[in-house]
This record gives structure tokens, C-alpha cells and sequence, in this order.
């Protein structure tokens, strides 16, 4: 049942509602895409209580619920229209989220808890206290598409969490949250390259794709930062590190012919990248491996091109990870 209701930036959102029992839930029956609510819970300490509540009966749907739902429902349309995958798990199974999570050991205070993650079975979204206001951080959809990837890696390349392989993973779901917000717009040089903007009261954004070193991340392998594999060290900076393999995303999705013309669509970068991830990497897979699986999907995928047109864009694949010093 198509229903439309306002998300947490205050825009109006249509999605697909099912009757059930529980009156109108927020699940897409066609998307197999369903979301919850946790209540303020605390998912570090009540796991098996997940994934919560459905949410149900339009009078209640929070602005919080309408991002979380109609966000994921986007997201399962890029998956299955631009790179052909059957949702998260390939499969066609549930694309589940739950909202009001608070991790209480983390958190500010009550309520309060500024992160999101995949559990590994699914999105668990906190939110911002924004004077009187709780944000939600699902309102953001390169946010959404940022953790919905984190899932898709974990049944494709399973890119192990720790230095560059972590570093990759948190790239793979920063690339693909980019192009997923910005898809609307043919030409990567106008798109917004923030990662989690519009979300802090304090912070413009978590990360900048076009320069990660307006936030601390480093931008080329020469300023790659060793840190320790543990909780504190971010698993060898797997959010710091990642800045390199974005900038060449950046790079590559932003070169032009000496024409003006781009030397990839965003369509064909987003057939490369996930070409590369879900068949040419695995789970100790480093950043030049990155480069080399990005050459090879373009050639395959490019296959059919003409020989001259082919070679062009191939070259602009290498270049971008030449511009970052991945060699
Ligand atoms: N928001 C963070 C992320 O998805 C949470 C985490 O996993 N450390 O990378
Ligand atoms: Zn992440």
C-alpha cells in the first residue's frame, strides 16, 4: 500500500506499507525492506531483543521511521536497478532496520547515542540531540547506503575490519552512499562529496570524499597513518585510512577527456566498483589489490566497447589510484 509521509528533513517521502495484524507496518513487501523501533534500548546489551518493534499505524510513523524505511527502500532500488543485485544478501531476503537505539556505554546521555552500524544482520540507527530534537541518523542517505554496503561486503568480499582491508570496507560503503545520494545527478563534478552532512549540530559532515583532509583523513599513501589494530587505534584507522582509496573515487568519477566530457559515467564507475568488490577481492585484500580488481572489472566490463574507448577509460581507472599513490 503506497503511503507518503514527511522524513526527518522534512521532505515528503511515498513507500509501500503491508496491512497486517499490527494495522499498517512499515515493511515493503515488495523491497523486502521492514524497520523497527528499539525504544531507547540499548542493542550492546539486549542483542537478542533485536531487530524490536515493528512500526506501526501512520500516526506514529516518526520522521526518524520515514528516513530509516524510505531510505533503504532507495537504496534496494540501486541495488537492483543500476548494479543488479537482489538486495542486501543477493538473495532477495530483508533489508531490516530499527531505530531510538541508545549504547548506553557510548552515549552522552540519555537518548543520545551519534552512530549507526551494521550488526551484521542489519542497520541499528541512533540519533543526535539537536537542542530539544532528536535526529536521526538514518536521516541521511549516503549514511543509509554507508551501512546497507557494510552488509553487502560482508556476503561478497567479507573485507576483514583491520588496516587497509577495514580501510577498503569503510571505503566500499562511502563510495557507494556518495553515488547513491547523488544519483539523480548525471555529473559528479556539481555532487555533494560530505559524508553524514546535515546530521552534527557541531561538525558539517563526518568525511569529505573530494578533500579527506578537511577532516583529518589523509589523502595519498605517503601520509598513510599507522595506527594500532585495536578498539582505540580504530582497527589500524579503518575510518582514517579510508580517506585514500576515496579520494581515488573521487578522482575517477571526476575525470575528464581533453573534450570536457567525463571519462566514466557514474553508472559505469558504479558497475567497476561493484564488479570489483563482489568478484575480484577478498577478505585480506589490500589497497593495491583494490586497484588491480578496479582495472581488471573495467576491462571485462568494457569489453564491448570499442578498443580506443576502452583503453581511455581503463587509464583513467589507473590514473585515479596513481593519484593517490596506490601503485
Ligand atoms: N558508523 C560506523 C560505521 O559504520 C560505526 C562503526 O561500525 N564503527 O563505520
Ligand atoms: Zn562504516
Amino acid at each position: 500500500q503506497e503511503q507518503s509521509a514527511v522524513d526527518s528533513y522534512g521532505d515528503q517521502r511515498t513507500f509501500a506499507a503491508q496491512q497486517d495484524g499490527e494495522g499498517l507496518v512499515l515493511r515493503d513487501p515488495e523491497h523486502n525492506v521492514e524497520t523497527f523501533d528499539f525504544g531507547f534500548g540499548d542493542p550492546a546489551v539486549d542483542a537478542d531483543a533485536l531487530p524490536g518493534t515493528i512500526i506501526a499505524n501512520p500516526p506514529d510513523w516518526s520522521p526518524g521511521a520515514v528516513s530509516a524505511h524510505a531510505n533503504a527502500i532507495q537504496v534496494a532500488r540501486f541495488l537492483r536497478t543500476v548494479v543488479l543485485r537482489n538486495n542486501i544478501d543477493g538473495r532477495g531476503g530483508p533489508m531490516t532496520s530499527t531505530i531510538n537505539c541508545v549504547v548506553q556505554s557510548a552515549s552522552g546521555g540519555p537518548k543520545e547515542w551519534a552512530n549507526a552500524f551494521w550488526n551484521g544482520t542489519q542497520m541499528v540507527y541512533g540519533q543526535i540531540r539537536n537542542g530539544e530534537e532528536l535526529l536521526s541518523l538514518s536521516a541521511n542517505v549516503d549514511v543509509v547506503g554507508h551501512e546497507i554496503f557494510h552488509g553487502v561486503t560482508g556476503s561478497t568480499a567479507r573485507l576483514e575490519y583491520r588496516a587497509q582491508s577495514g580501510a577498503l570496507n569503510e571505503s566500499y560503503s562511502d563510495v557507494f552512499g556518495t553515488i547513491i545520494a547523488n544519483l539523480g545527478n548525471e555529473d559528479p563534478r556539481t555532487w555533494d562529496w560530505l559524508i553524514g552532512e546535515r546530521l552534527f549540530p557541531n561538525r558539517e559532515a563526518l568525511r569529505d570524499m573530494a578533500d579527506p583532509t578537511r577532516f583529518d583523513q589523509p589523502a595519498h599513501m605517503d601520509d598513510y597513518r599507522d595506527l594500532p589494530v585495536t578498539q582505540n587505534g580504530d582497527w589500524g584507522g579503518v575510518h582514517t585510512n579510508s580517506g585514500i582509496p576515496n579520494k581515488a573515487a573521487y578522482v575517477l568519477l571526476t575525470t575528464e577527456e581533453p573534450d570536457g566530457a567525463l571519462a566514466l559515467t557514474p553508472h559505469e564507475v558504479s558497475a567497476v566498483y561493484y564488479i570489483a568488490l563482489t568478484q575480484r577481492l577478498s577478505r585480506t585484500s589490500q589497497f593495491v589489490d583494490a586497484r588491480r580488481a578496479s582495472v581488471a572489472s573495467a576491462r571485462s566490463f568494457l569489453r564491448g566497447r570499442p578498443r580506443d574507448e576502452r583503453d581511455r577509460k581503463v587509464a583513467a581507472v589507473e590514473a585515479a589510484f596513481d593519484a593517490v599513490g596506490i601503485a
